[in-house]
């Protein structure tokens, strides 16, 4: 069997809907410091599914190397993308009103055997970003070195003492 060297280096940010951004943001917001690629789409299962079926067959061609994707409720975006590609999936489960992002949660990380989704905290959207540039930094020696040096900030960071 004939391995592709993979080499895409941007990150899909995908999420259901516009009441995820706010938190997805967070996402971005890491992207951003670590100075990995990225796109940011509003894709929905079940009221954009031509656009996610789109999406999710043309990821690795557009150039993706890791999607990460925002959902809430019956939170299927997630597994329904990971099950048109074979990039990774990371998926994260929106907080929501009636049962605080546990519907989420669950529809998530109860991925059936096969089709794996990388599902995140609840919220876990900056860990997610952080996920999806190790990933990316397995090929991109800048964003690996990118993280490494944010990884040593972040422990020396981290005070001996509380105060
Ligand atoms: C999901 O339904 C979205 O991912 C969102 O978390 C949730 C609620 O969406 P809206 O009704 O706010 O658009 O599809």
């Amino acid at each position: 069997m004939k391995i592709k060297k993979l080499n895409n280096n941007k990150v899909a940010i995908i999420m259901g809907s516009q009441s995820d951004y706010s938190v997805m943001k967070d996402c971005e917001k890491i992207l951003k410091l670590l100075k990995v690629k990225y796109q940011t789409l509003i894709v929905s299962a079940h009221r954009t599914p031509k656009r996610m079926f789109q999406f999710a067959e043309t990821a690795e061609k557009n150039g993706f190397g890791a999607i990460v994707a925002g959902a809430g409720g019956a939170a299927h975006l997630a597994g329904m993308v990971a099950s048109l590609t074979t990039l990774p999936v990371l998926g994260v489960p929106m907080e929501t009103k009636k049962i605080k992002g546990l519907d989420s949660l669950l529809s998530m990380a109860q991925m059936p055997k096969g089709v794996p989704v990388g599902c995140l905290a609840i919220d876990g959207a900056f860990n997610a970003g952080v996920l999806a540039a190790s990933i990316i930094g397995n090929f991109d020696t800048k964003v690996k070195s990118n993280l490494e040096k944010w990884r040593r900030l972040q422990t020396q960071s981290i005070k001996k003492k509380p105060k």
